[in-house]
């Protein structure tokens, strides 16, 4: 097979971890995965690995799902489904609990993988590519798995700098010019920073590639170590770097190598308030994410729906929607959006003004209802005249009211209004 990029994608097996809860998107997860949290208006948060993996020219992909994997796994089925057998493609979804015997649930994220290394090595990968699930990118692997192949590495850790203050919540490397990982630590309380730059630490993407032989004798190591967490970032990459063996990737190169990014735009929208603004910041003038390049097309189930409707009412109250992204099925009647992102199926009544709103798909708002920075969840009808986003106290008393300010809006805190 050719050894450049596309015969080395070819040759790689993407795992993609699925299976966190993301507990910090509160009520938003309560019903499913994180990697399934809807974003963007029409994609669903692991569409931007899978994606990533496809337009990489991988064709061979895992998922290891764990909590709450229903709503995750539906998708999948329904959108992912066009890998042939016949062609050398296949995407496996691999839920905890299915593999071993006495062991019900994946501990760290290792042995999720270590759970399925035979379903792997069936397939006979020469390189995996470990990747998370749960975060809002655009990236060329293939370039990443050629530098390890260059390399020689044993294992190549996708990394980015960012803000010192957030670098607490990830794995911060130090590198040579080389990039060479030197020393690795998983959230460190007080994080290393990059030379030169008191502000930024160079942080793990969470995403490795190993030549998969190298993988799987490095899991059964740790497998059998008592004292390990069983996790990448905790176990496996730092026991690698000490050995002088792990190469970093920065993703900043690769956005310029692949030009698909002019800056590096890479978000874990882990929280409410990320999750808004990343959201929200898709209605800029020029976002930082370009989500309409057809270059890189972001794959996703989608329902089939009509165009999205805007009209006015009886007495020609005006239905408009400015700096604003309305998906298909959407109705806008007599009702006034600014810097919304509606998904699928959203209708909003009369004399209704929306600000800042990110809406699930089939969220109803009923007339006269003032909404201002919130997110409403999938099927919750807002009742008439409902006013969020005024009264800071009485918001949090009455939904999941976030530290900047945002709402999150649940049917069970409607429900409770109005019982
Ligand atoms: P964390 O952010 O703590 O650190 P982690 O909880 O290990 O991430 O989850 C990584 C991915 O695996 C997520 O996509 C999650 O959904 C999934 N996952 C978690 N546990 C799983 C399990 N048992 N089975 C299947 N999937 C599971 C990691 C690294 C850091 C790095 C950050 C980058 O440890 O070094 O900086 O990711 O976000
Ligand atoms: P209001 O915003 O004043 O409360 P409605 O939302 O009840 O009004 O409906 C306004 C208009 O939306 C309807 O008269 C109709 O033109 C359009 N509409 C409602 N449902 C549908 C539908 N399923 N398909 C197409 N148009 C619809």
């Amino acid at each position: 097979m050719k050894e450049d990029r596309f015969g080395l994608a070819r040759q790689t097996m993407a795992f993609v971890l699925a299976g966190g809860r993301g507990s910090r998107l509160k009520e938003m997860t309560d019903i499913r995965a994180k990697p399934a949290v809807y974003f963007g208006g029409k994609t669903r948060i692991i569409d931007f690995a899978l994606s990533n993996a496809v337009n990489s020219g991988i064709r061979r992909i895992g998922v290891a799902t764990q909590y709450k994997a229903h709503s995750l796994i539906r998708h999948i089925q329904r959108g992912w489904s066009f890998f042939r057998a016949e062609r050398n493609e296949s995407l496996d979804i691999l839920p905890a609990s299915q593999q071993l015997d006495e062991n019900n649930w994946y501990k760290g994220t290792a042995d999720a993988v270590t759970q399925n290394i035979k379903i792997i090595e069936g397939y006979g990968p020469k390189y995996v590519l470990i990747l998370a699930g749960d975060h809002i990118y655009k990236q060329d692997y293939s370039l990443m798995i050629e530098q390890h192949v260059r390399s020689g590495a044993k294992v190549t850790v996708g990394c980015i700098a960012v803000p010192r203050d957030e670098a607490r919540g990830f794995g911060v490397m130090a590198v040579d010019e080389n990039d060479k990982i030197l020393d690795f630590v998983e959230k460190p309380a007080e994080p290393p920073t990059m030379p030169g730059d008191p502000t930024k630490s160079l942080a793990s993407m969470g995403i490795y590639v190993f030549e998969a032989e190298y993988l799987y004798e490095v899991l059964k190591r740790d497998a059998a170590n008592p004292h390990s967490s069983n996790d990448f970032g905790s176990d496996i990459i730092p026991e690698i770097v000490a050995s002088g063996g792990a190469q970093a990737h920065p993703f900043s190169r690769s956005c310029v190598m692949s030009g698909l990014e002019t800056e590096p735009y890479w978000r874990d929208v882990g929280t409410i308030d990320a999750y808004w603004q990343a959201n929200i910041d898709l209605t800029d003038f020029k976002p930082e994410l370009d989500i309409y390049a057809t270059d890189w097309p972001i794959w996703t189930y989608s329902e089939l729906t009509p165009p999205a409707k805007f009209i006015h009412n009886e007495e020609g109250r005006r239905g408009q929607a400015v700096s604003s992204m309305v998906s298909g099925g959407c109705i806008i009647s007599g009702s006034t959006l600014y810097r919304c992102l509606l998904f699928t199926g959203v209708r909003t009544h009369s004399y209704s003004q929306l600000e800042g709103v990110v809406a699930l798909p089939y969220a109803e708002v009923g007339r006269r209802a003032y909404l201002k920075n919130v997110v409403i969840d999938r099927g919750v009808k807002i009742p008439p005249g409902l006013i969020v986003g005024e009264d800071a106290k009485s918001d949090a008393k009455r939904f999941r009211r976030s530290d900047n300010g945002i709402c999150l809006i649940t049917q069970d805190m409607i429900d409770k209004l109005e019982g």
